[in-house]
């Protein structure tokens, strides 16, 4: 069929409205339905596989993987790269580099001042320190800014999506100190993976593409006044640190794990050796011409 009639059909289909409905809702479904359309055609998509399609949809949405989809297709990190590039646009620079939110963040996690531990002491894991300061773009520190921490366990499994962990295990919300530092104790995760037999699994094996993550650490950090941080750190020489399937890894974002020990745990109640991270996070102050970073998605709450 050629483009000309199927867009007659496409206008007839849009001429049926007798509301005017939602203006956004109405160009960006009219947009995706003709790409649709015209993909059809060129690609001469058989019935077969559009309810093939149609089927893998419901069942994704039925097992809730479609965030999942959404970091593995790159969309999550292009909606990244389109506020980096709208800053860029409006003269910022500088800042902790942002990276993708990903679908296991849980709202609800305890909160505590300046310091935490977020692991049970069950994992067996290495100890792991981390800590630093927020600061502001001028260098200077946000006094009681919030950093929310989130990570895998030793088998890449994150509390709440893992029956098999307490509640908000590996998470926390810490409550820097009026010098803007934080520190938290906790374990090195392991990288996620999809899971298996699961629909994710299922059309990247279609891809030809890997379902892997390397080992990382979420973060949001926020202070009044700047724009809130999305983020991750990632645990370095990981195999799969520059082979991400959810293209997170980015330069800024890979500190240095330091081996310590002794004397150097005592402030943390560690002894013997442990894993150590320092890294401070940078927040650009909010301005009214670049696009929020308070991103609205339905999360988890606990
Ligand atoms: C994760 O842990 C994650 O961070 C992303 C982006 C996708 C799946 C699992
Ligand atoms: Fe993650």
């Amino acid at each position: 069929m050629n483009h000309d009639t199927i867009d007659a059909l496409l206008q007839k289909i849009n001429d049926s409205a007798t509301s005017e409905g939602n203006p956004r809702t109405k160009a960006i479904v009219n947009r995706v339905v003709r790409d649709l359309f015209h993909t059809i055609e060129d690609l001469d998509v058989t019935p077969d596989e559009f309810w093939t399609a149609l089927n893998f949809l419901t069942e994704t949405g039925k097992r809730g993987e479609f965030g999942l989809i959404a970091a593995g297709l790159g969309f999550e990190h292009f909606l990244d790269l389109r506020l980096d590039e709208a800053e860029q646009k409006a003269g910022m620079e500088g800042g902790t580099p942002r990276t993708i939110e990903g679908p296991l963040y849980v709202a609800g996690a305890p909160e505590s001042d300046g310091h935490a531990r977020i692991d049970d002491g069950t994992d067996p894991g290495q100890t792991l320190v981390m800590r630093g300061r927020v600061l502001g773009d001028d260098g200077k520190p946000l006094a009681h800014a919030l950093v929310e921490v989130w990570h895998a366990n030793h088998l890449g499994s994150y509390s709440y999506f893992d029956a098999s962990q307490p509640a908000f295990n590996l998470r926390g919300s810490i409550r820097a100190d009026a010098q803007g530092r934080y520190s938290f104790r906790s374990v090195v995760p392991v990288g996620y993976s999809v899971p298996p037999g699961g629909k994710t699994e299922q059309l990247l094996d279609q891809l030809g593409r890997h379902g892997h993550r390397p080992a990382h650490i979420h973060f949001f950090v926020s202070s009044p006044g700047y724009r809130k941080l999305t983020t991750q750190i990632n645990i370095e020489d990981d195999p799969y640190l520059w082979d991400d399937f959810a293209f997170a890894t980015r330069d800024g974002l890979v500190p240095e794990l330091k081996k310590a020990e002794g004397a150097q745990g005592e402030p943390y109640g560690v002894t013997g050796n442990f894993a150590l991270i320092d890294f401070d996070f940078t927040l650009s102050r909010e301005r009214g011409d670049v696009p929020t970073t308070q991103v609205q998605r339905a999360r988890a709450a606990a």
